[in-house]
Parts: C-alpha cells; sequence; structure tokens
C-alpha cells in the first residue's frame, strides 16, 4: 500500500481523514503539505490532481479521490478488519451516510462560512446571520444524539467526521451545555479519546491561534 494524504493540519476534513487513519492502526502514510495560504492547491500539479482544489485529497497508488468522507469511506471499505466503522447493515449504513452527508451540507457550510471571511478575506469578526447558521446546525446535532455516539450505540464514521468540524464550530460559538447538553457530553466523549488528543488538537489549536491572531 502507498497512501498519499494532501493536507494541512488546520483543516477540520483533513483531521477527519487523521482520526480515521489512526483508529484504522495504518501509519504508513506520506503526508504532503498543501499551503492554502500560498495557494498551492491552485497550482498546476494540484489542480491537475484535484479540479476542486479542495484538501484532504488522498492518493492509493494511482488511484486519487478527494473529499473527506468519500476517503474515510474508501479507507474503511478498503482497509478495516470490521465494518464496525462503517457499518454494512443497509439501515444502519443509511444513518452513517446522513451524518456524513449533514456534515458536508450543514455542519461544514456553517463551518467555512465564518472561518473563511476572517482567515482569507480580512474581516474581523463573525456576523451574527453566519452565528445563527452555528446555531442551528448544534439543534440539529442535539436532537440526533439521542444515544451516546452520533448514528447510534457504536462508535462510526459520522462520530469522526462531525467531530472535527463540531469541535471546530465549539471555537467560533462555545457549545453552551445547558443549552445543548447531548452535544456538549458527546463532544467531552470524543475529547476524551487518544485519536483526538493526537491527531484533532494539535490542528485545532493551530486554527484557534490563526483566528485569533486575525480578529486581533
Ligand atoms: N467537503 C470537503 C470540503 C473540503 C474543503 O473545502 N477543504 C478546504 C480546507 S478546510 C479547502 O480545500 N479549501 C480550498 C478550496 O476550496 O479552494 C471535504 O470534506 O473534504
Amino acid at each position: 500500500m502507498v497512501l498519499t494524504l494532501y493536507k494541512l493540519d488546520a483543516s477540520p476534513p483533513v483531521r477527519a481523514v487523521y482520526m480515521t487513519l489512526d483508529v484504522l492502526g495504518i501509519t504508513d502514510v506520506e503526508m504532503v503539505d498543501v499551503n492554502l495560504f500560498t495557494k498551492d492547491h491552485l497550482k498546476d500539479d494540484y489542480l491537475q490532481m484535484n479540479p476542486q482544489h479542495t484538501i484532504p485529497t488522498l492518493k492509493d497508488d494511482d488511484f486519487v479521490i478527494w473529499d473527506s468522507h468519500a476517503i474515510c469511506t474508501y479507507l474503511v471499505n478498503k482497509y478495516a478488519d470490521s465494518d464496525a466503522l462503517y457499518p454494512k447493515d443497509l439501515k444502519q449504513r443509511a444513518i452513517v451516510d446522513q451524518r456524513l452527508h449533514f456534515d458536508s451540507g450543514i455542519l461544514f457550510p456553517a463551518l467555512r462560512g465564518n472561518v473563511e471571511p476572517v482567515a482569507f478575506r480580512g474581516a474581523k469578526s463573525y456576523t451574527p446571520e453566519n452565528l445563527e447558521k452555528v446555531r442551528s446546525a448544534y439543534n440539529f446535532s442535539e436532537k440526533f444524539l439521542t444515544s451516546e455516539w452520533l448514528a447510534g450505540n457504536e462508535f462510526t464514521l459520522a462520530d469522526i467526521c462531525c467531530l472535527s468540524s463540531i469541535s471546530t464550530l465549539n471555537i467560533i460559538l462555545p457549545i453552551d451545555e445547558e443549552v445543548y447538553p447531548n452535544l456538549s457530553a458527546w463532544l467531552k466523549r470524543c475529547e476524551a479519546k487518544d485519536f483526538y488528543k493526537k491527531w484533532n488538537q494539535p490542528g485545532l489549536e493551530q486554527l484557534t491561534q490563526l483566528i485569533k491572531t486575525k480578529c486581533e
């Protein structure tokens, strides 16, 4: 196996792939930094590989795939010893898929809508409209969490992919445990995991610092 991951530690979807690799016990990965600030992702070589110019992008020998959700499900389908993270049972998988699409369609856009103006376009604060999208995303997440984990009683890719976004939204709008008790307890459960400390925390801290500097 020759895996190459095009990445930037601060990127939430990249961190979802890091955590998936760690939970799967895959360590043999060549890591290539793609600096969005110096526009590495818009250079010809990168565009030829991924015309959508996003990170993360994964190369597995000569196969290239991007979008963290597609990457994580591919990794589990190809390399996992069991289907626990991405169950083969149709209905269980459908629930995990729904959460993954929720991340793509609701959580990550809420995040990007707040972070991008500050990180790349000189904004010094978040707008009330954009913060409202975060509250709405928290409201949905709170309602999904009727069990220990986001897709039921088992820890799955739904938790990993939503975790990278929600832990980052939490620095934009701290999750109030009185308003969102399920969400706040879930986040604490995730934060206690080794894979979180090793693979989500450092990039999250980098992004927190970047946002703090940009907002000064
Ligand atoms: N849905 C995608 C989102 C990827 C994404 O938008 N990544 C950002 C960095 S966090 C990026 O590559 N931005 C540069 C660009 O879109 O040109 C995923 O889950 O991988």
